[in-house]
């Protein structure tokens, strides 16, 4: 098959478990099949469990630590993928991030350049977090940033210049201060808000795609609490304010027509906040929407008005 599903059962780097279910609750939720019945040949592959879960109260090195043994892992894994074939990895919470776009990186020859679409920044190290949660750091690791054994999980580093994050409204200073310091782009929901989604979006692909080479392509990181947590409440860290999950939905048909385009990582989804299975759903309408020769959308819209011409 085309495309093949890798799950990223880790909640290693959140203070709270329910984003390792999250894989599992959405093989469980019919993905696959919603993603078959869009014309897309998709395969669950497999889904990646930590060894152990350090016990509360382990120390920042033995999470780092702990973390890091996941995201090597998952890189490998990535890394050894068949090259016919395009990878979607499903979180777990953030830091698994730093598995799947070294691994990727590795795999496509080259950094990648990466649109990380978030409420947060994800941008710091242990020397700066506020909090202690690793999946406040994950971007970071990949810019080279921070403690070894996140930022030397092997394989090319991201360049901030084909780096940019989309999204984002609630960050502390000294992360913030990080991403100025390497000229990583922000767009922050204000600008979202002044400019619309599909303009700020647009120029977040063309620096993600810009540069000499290109040889890495490009990926996409979507952590859903970029989303409005009025329409998608199942995360971790809700943060008013967001992006309307249709109009990102509608924005990610334009992945479909990129050849450069590398992988897409949805992470941080909770299903033990999600009763109904809406957050499921918007990770089908995005996967279908990126990948698919006719998302969801299109075909619902094709059920109701009778062929489409897209
Ligand atoms: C905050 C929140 N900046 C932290 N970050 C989150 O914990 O470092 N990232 N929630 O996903
Ligand atoms: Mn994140
Ligand atoms: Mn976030
Ligand atoms: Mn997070």
């Amino acid at each position: 098959s085309l495309l093949k599903i890798i799950g990223a059962g880790s909640a290693l780097g959140a203070p709270h478990p329910g984003s390792a279910a999250g894989p599992d609750a959405l093989e469980a939720s019919g993905l696959v099949e919603r993603l078959q019945g869009l014309g897309i040949a998709a395969e669950w592959l497999e889904t990646l469990k930590p060894l152990a879960a350090p016990p509360d109260g382990t120390d920042m090195a033995g999470r780092l630590a702990a973390n890091a043994e996941f995201a090597r892992r998952l890189a490998d894994h990535l890394a050894a993928l068949d090259p016919g074939s395009f990878p979607l990895v499903l979180g777990g919470d953030h830091a698994v991030a730093v598995g799947t776009w070294r691994g990727l990186a590795r795999r496509a020859g080259g950094a990648p350049g990466l649109v990380w679409i978030d409420a947060h920044l994800d941008s710091h190290t242990a020397g700066t977090t506020h909090s202690g949660n690793i999946h406040g750091m994950p971007l970071a690791a990949l810019l080279g940033e921070g403690d070894p054994a996140l930022a030397g999980i092997p394989g090319p580093r991201l360049d901030p210049a084909r780096t940019c994050i989309v999204g984002a409204r609630a960050w502390e200073p000294e992360e913030r201060a990080r991403l100025d310091r390497l000229g990583v782009r922000i767009f922050d929901m204000q600008q979202v808000r002044e400019r619309g989604l599909a303009a700020v979006f647009l120029d977040a692909l063309a620096i993600a795609r810009s540069g000499t080479g290109r040889e890495g392509g490009f990926g996409v990181s979507i952590d859903l609490d970029a989303l409005d947590p009025q329409a998608l409440p199942a995360v971790t860290c809700p943060e008013a304010g967001g992006i309307d999950p249709q109009a990102l939905a509608d924005l990610l048909l334009t992945l479909r027509g990129c050849g450069d385009f590398i992988g897409l990582e949805i992470v941080e989804y909770r299903p033990d906040l999600d009763p109904q299975g809406d957050g499921a759903r918007w990770v089908a309408e995005f996967a279908g929407a990126a990948l698919g020769p006719g998302s969801y959308r299109l075909r619902e819209k094709e059920r109701h008005y009778g062929a489409s011409n897209y």
